[in-house]
C-alpha cells in the first residue's frame, strides 16, 4: 500500500503562470490539448518535472517550447521530464491526450451522464483528464476552449468567446486543478441577475435537463439568499460576471464548488412540492449555500494539501450551519446538527475508521470526505468561536481573508490568525485537529449549604478512549456552557462558558440560595459524551424548565434513552419519559418544529452507540423491540393529545417550504408516526391518498409499510412517478428502511432484481444500499443476510465506481460493537471483499482499516 504522509509535504518545484486547455469533445475519443506555462521555483535547483496522470490517458504528443519530447519517462501513471531536459527559465509544456468519457463509470474526471459531458475533479480527478501537477497548492489562471456541437458549453470563469461549435472561457482567479469544471450538453436554463454590495452585476444561471426547469426555482432563490448573507455576515462578495449551477443525475457526491461553475447532484437542485420533501428543500438551500460559500473558503483560499481538507470543509459547513440558523430556527438547526453529528461522526470516532479532523496519513484521499472532517471540523470552529467570542471571531476571519487570499493554506495558518487576533495560545486547542476520538466528560456536583449562601462545585474529568494509531490522548480544551436553574424553575445563573484544560478540573458557583439544577453542555458547546449522575425526575425538570432549547431537548432525549436502555437490557423502565413527553407535546408556547424533535424517539443506531460507549454489547433485535414498545406506550398514553395535534397541525393553503409550515408538518408527522402504532395505519392511509405534498405522502407511506400495508400506496407512487428518478429513489429506499428487520435484506435483494434498479447511478445505489444500512436491525440481521447482500453489491460496484463502493462500505464500521456471532459474519463479509481480485485502492483501504 502506498500511503501519503502529511510530514512528507514539499512545495512543488515549479510555478504555473497559466493553464491553457482545449477540448475536442466526443463520447468515445475526446482530445485534450494543454499548454502549461511553467517556470522553476528556484532556477538554480535542477528538479525533475513530475506530472500526475490517470489510467485512462492515452498520450498523443508532448512538447517543450514547441519541440517534441518523443519518449517521456513514465513512472506508474506519472509522466517525468528529467531536470537535464528542462531550461532554467520559463517554458511552455504542451501535451495532447485522448480520453474516453463514455467508458468512465467512476464519474471521476470527464464523463457522460445521460448524454451530457461533465466533470468531477475533486480530489484527484483532473489527472484523468490530462497530465498535470494535480495537487491543490499548484494554482493558475485557466483559459479553456471547448469544441463541440452541443448547444451549451460551460467552463470556469467568464465567457470570452462564443461561436458555432466553440466556446472559450477565462478564469482569472488562480485555482488548483480540483476546481476545474466543464459541462457540455443539451440543457435549459433559468436565469436571474444579482447586484453585489459594491454594485457589480452578476448573471446567475441554473442549468437543467429539458423538462426539469419547473423544479429549479428554489435552488435559484437559495443562491440569491446565500450571496446576500455572505455579504452581510462575512463581508464577502462574488468575484466573476457569471455564476453557473448545473444539475447532473450521475454524481458521486452531493455537489461541487468548481470556480464559477458549481456542479450538483440533481437531488440537491430539483424540487417541487409534488416531488420533494421539506427536508429536501432545507438541504437544497443549505448545499447551494455551502458550495457558494466555498468561493471564499475553499477557492480564494484553498488547501495546501489534502491533509488540510477540514480547512475548507469544516469552515464551510460551519458557515452553512450559521446561514440556515439565521434563515430558519437556530435551536432547531442546532438540534438537527447534533443529531447528525452523533449518528455519523460519533459512530465513526467510536470504531476502526476513527481519524483526526486533520488526518496525517491516507492511501486514498476520497476516503476522507467524512463526518469527522466535515461535521466535527465545523464543531471545532464553533468551539473556537465560543472561546474567543463573536467579535474576535469576526476580526480573525477578516484577517484570514486578508492574509491568505490567493493562497493554499494550512490549519497552522488558520490557528495563527486566531492567535494573532486574540493573543491566545492555541497549542492545546490544536489537539482537536490532530487527535481522533470523542472525549468522555464526567461531571460530579458537590453542594455545600451555608449561612451566607450555598456553594456548588462542578468537578469535571475528561478522558478520550484510544483510537487506531493513537493510544494516549492528552487533555483537550473543552468549552462547557453551563446555566443554573432554581428549584422553582427560574434561571439563577445564565449561560457561562467554563474553559476546561486539565484532565480533572473544578469550577465553583458561590452565593446560591438553594441547590440549583445544573443545565450542562448548553447548545452542545463541545462534541463530547457527557455523563453525570442525574435521575429521571431531574431530567423531566430540565425538560420542563431549561431556557436553553438544546439542553431542554437533550433532557427529553436522555429520558427516552434511559427508558430504552432499560428495556433493551430487559429491565423495567420508569414512566417519566412517557409523562414528560406528553407535557411537552401539549406545550403550545413551543415551536412546532422543536416539539416534533422532542417527540421523535432516538434511533436504534443511537441506542446501540450509547450501549457500546458504556461497554455493553447491543442486541439489535432487542433495541428494535424496545423502541417499538416505547413508541406504542407514548401513543397509548397520549392518544387523544396526539390525535388533536395531528389534526391541528394540518397546513391549509398552498405548499410553502418555509420553516414555519415545515415545522407544523414535522409535528404532524411525528404525531402520525406514533399514532400509527395504535390505529393500524388508518390515518396514514387517508393521508397518503389526500396529501398535496411529498413530505406528508412519504411520511404516510413509511407508516403504511411499517404496518405491513404499503403495497397499494407503493404501486400508486410508482405508477405516478415512474419517470422521476428522484422520487423513484425514495420509492426504493423507503421499502428497505421501513421493512421489518427480518425481511429487510430479502426485500432489498428483490428490489435489486428490478430492471429500474439502475445500480450504476450513485443515487439509486445509495437509495437501496443506504436504505438497508439505515435499517439497523435489518442490516445487522442475525443470519448475516444484510452483511452478505451489502458485500455482494459493494464488490460489484467497486469494479465500476470505487468511490461509491468505498463510501458505502462504512455500513460495516460498527461491527466490533456486536456479539461474537455477528462479528464473525461481518468479518467474513469484510474478508471476502478484501480478497476480491482487482479490488480498488479505495475499497481496499477502507476494508483493511476495518479488519485491522
Ligand atoms: N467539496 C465538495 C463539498 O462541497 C465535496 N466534493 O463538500
Ligand atoms: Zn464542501
Amino acid at each position: 500500500p502506498i500511503a501519503q504522509y502529511l510530514a512528507d509535504y514539499r512545495p512543488y518545484p515549479f510555478l504555473l503562470d497559466l493553464t491553457e486547455l482545449r477540448f475536442d469533445l466526443a463520447p468515445r475519443g475526446t482530445r485534450v490539448q494543454s499548454a502549461l506555462h511553467l517556470r522553476p521555483r528556484d532556477p538554480a535547483a535542477a528538479e525533475d518535472l513530475v506530472l500526475d496522470g490517470g489510467a485512462g490517458l492515452r498520450l498523443i504528443g508532448l512538447a517543450l517550447d514547441g519541440t517534441a519530447i518523443p519518449a517521456p519517462r513514465r513512472e506508474g501513471e506519472r509522466l517525468v521530464i528529467a531536470a537535464a531536459d528542462l531550461p532554467a527559465r520559463p517554458f511552455v509544456l504542451s501535451c495532447e491526450v485522448e480520453i474516453d468519457p463514455d467508458a468512465n463509470t467512476a464519474f471521476e474526471g470527464l464523463y457522460l451522464s445521460g448524454g451530457m459531458f461533465c466533470t468531477q475533479c475533486e480530489a484527484e480527478g483532473f489527472r484523468h483528464i490530462t497530465f498535470y501537477p494535480d495537487r491543490p497548492d499548484v494554482m493558475a489562471p485557466f483559459r479553456v476552449t471547448i469544441r463541440s456541437d452541443l448547444p451549451v458549453l460551460l467552463s470556469n470563469g467568464n465567457p470570452v468567446r462564443r461561436e458555432a461549435g466553440l466556446a472559450e472561457w477565462h478564469d482569472p482567479w488562480p485555482k488548483p486543478a480540483y476546481l476545474f469544471a466543464l459541462v457540455a450538453g443539451d440543457l435549459v436554463v433559468i436565469s436571474d441577475r444579482y447586484t453585489t454590495a459594491s454594485g457589480r452585476a452578476v448573471d446567475l444561471n441554473v442549468w437543467v435537463r429539458p423538462g426539469d426547469q419547473d423544479r429549479a426555482g428554489y435552488a435559484m432563490e437559495s443562491l440569491v439568499r446565500a450571496m446576500r448573507w455572505d455579504e452581510e455576515v462575512y463581508g464577502r462578495e462574488y468575484d466573476l460576471d457569471v455564476f453557473n449551477i448545473v444539475a447532473v443525475d450521475d454524481f458521486n457526491m452531493g455537489a461541487m464548488e468548481n470556480k464559477g461553475l458549481n456542479i450538483f447532484n440533481s437531488k440537491l437542485v430539483l424540487a417541487s412540492p409534488e416531488t420533494a420533501t421539506d427536508a429536501d428543500y432545507e438541504r437544497i438551500e443549505a448545499v447551494i449555500a455551502h458550495e457558494y460559500f466555498h468561493n471564499w473558503t475553499g477557492n480564494r483560499i484553498t488547501c495546501r494539501d489534502w491533509f488540510q481538507l477540514c480547512l475548507k470543509e469544516g469552515l464551510t459547513v460551519f458557515r452553512d450551519q450559521q446561514f440556515t440558523s439565521d434563515l430558519r430556527s437556530a435551536p432547531v438547526k442546532r438540534i438537527e446538527d447534533v443529531r447528525a453529528l452523533r449518528a455519523r461522526q460519533f459512530r465513526e470516532d467510536q470504531g476502526p475508521l476513527a481519524h483526526p479532523v486533520r488526518p496525517d496519513r491516507y492511501e486514498e484521499i476520497n476516503n476522507f470526505y467524512t463526518a469527522t472532517v466535515y461535521e466535527k471540523g465545523a464543531e471545532v470552529i464553533g468551539m473556537l468561536r465560543r472561546l474567543v467570542g463573536d467579535a474576535a471571531y469576526a476580526r480573525a476571519l477578516d484577517l484570514y481573508f486578508d492574509r491568505h487570499d490567493g493562497e493554499a493554506a494550512t490549519i497552522e495558518d488558520w490557528l495563527r490568525v486566531f492567535e494573532d487576533t486574540t493573543g491566545r495560545d492555541l497549542a492545546q486547542f490544536k489537539r482537536w485537529y490532530t487527535d481522533a476520538g470523542t472525549p468522555h466528560l464526567e461531571m460530579t456536583e458537590i453542594w455545600e449549604a451555608g449561612s451566607d449562601g450555598g456553594r456548588l462545585t462542578l468537578d469535571f474529568r475528561q478522558h478520550t478512549p484510544p483510537t487506531p494509531g493513537q493510544d494516549d490522548k492528552p487533555p483537550r480544551v473543552i468549552p462547557i456552557a453551563v446555566g443554573l436553574i432554581g428549584p422553582n424553575g427560574d434561571e439563577v445563573a445564565g449561560t457561562r462558558t467554563l474553559e476546561m484544560t486539565e484532565a480533572r478540573q473544578s469550577f465553583t458557583f458561590e452565593g446560591l440560595g438553594a441547590r440549583p439544577v445544573v443545565s450542562a453542555l448548553r447548545g452542545f458547546s463541545a462534541p463530547v459524551i457527557l455523563s453525570r449522575q442525574i435521575d429521571d425526575a431531574t431530567r423531566a425538570f430540565l425538560l420542563a424548565h431549561d431556557t436553553d432549547p438544546f439542553a431542554r431537548w437533550e433532557a427529553g432525549r436522555d429520558l427516552a434513552i434511559s427508558a430504552l436502555l432499560a428495556a433493551a437490557q430487559g429491565r423495567a423502565a420508569a414512566g417519566d419519559h412517557v409523562e414528560a413527553i406528553g407535557r411537552l407535546a401539549a406545550d403550545e408556547a413551543a415551536d412546532p418544529a422543536f416539539r416534533a424533535l422532542c417527540l421523535t424517539l432516538p434511533g436504534e443506531e443511537e441506542i446501540a452507540a450509547r450501549l457500546a460507549a458504556g461497554g455493553a454489547v447491543p442486541d439489535p433485535d432487542a433495541i428494535h423491540a424496545a423502541r417499538e414498545d416505547l413508541a406504542r406506550q407514548v401513543a397509548e398514553a397520549h392518544a387523544a393529545l396526539l390525535s388533536d395535534l395531528y389534526d391541528a397541525m394540518a397546513v391549509p393553503g398552498a405548499y410553502s417550504p418555509d420553516a414555519g409550515p415545515a415545522g407544523r408538518r414535522a409535528l404532524r408527522i411525528a404525531a402520525l408516526g406514533l399514532l400509527t402504532r395504535i390505529d393500524g395505519g388508518d390515518r396514514a392511509e387517508v393521508l397518503f391518498g389526500t396529501a398535496g405534498n411529498m413530505t406528508e405522502r412519504m411520511a404516510a407511506l413509511s407508516c403504511l409499510i411499517r404496518r405491513g400495508r404499503g403495497q397499494a400506496a407503493l404501486a400508486a407512487l410508482r405508477d405516478r412517478f415512474a419517470d422521476n428518478r428522484l422520487v423513484m429513489d425514495k420509492w426504493f429506499s423507503v421499502q428497505v428502511t421501513a421493512a421489518p428487520p427480518d425481511r429487510a435484506a430479502a426485500i432489498a435483494r428483490d428490489l435489486a432484481e428490478r430492471p429500474d434498479f439502475d445500480w450504476k447511478n450513485p443515487n439509486r445505489f445509495r437509495a437501496l444500499l443506504g436504505g438497508l444500512a439505515a435499517n439497523h436491525a435489518g442490516f445487522h440481521a442475525a443470519d448475516g443476510a444484510g452483511y452478505d447482500f451489502t458485500a455482494d453489491w459493494l464488490m460489484r460496484m467497486d469494479a465500476a465506481n470505487p468511490q461509491i463502493a468505498a463510501r458505502m462500505s462504512t455500513a460495516f464500521e460498527t461491527w466490533p460493537r456486536y456479539d461474537a456471532a455477528r462479528r464473525g459474519l461481518a468479518q467474513a463479509a469484510l474478508r471476502r471483499m478484501a480478497a476480491m481480485e482487482g479490488i480498488s485502492r479505495n475499497l481496499r483501504e477502507m476494508v483493511s482499516r476495518m479488519i485491522a
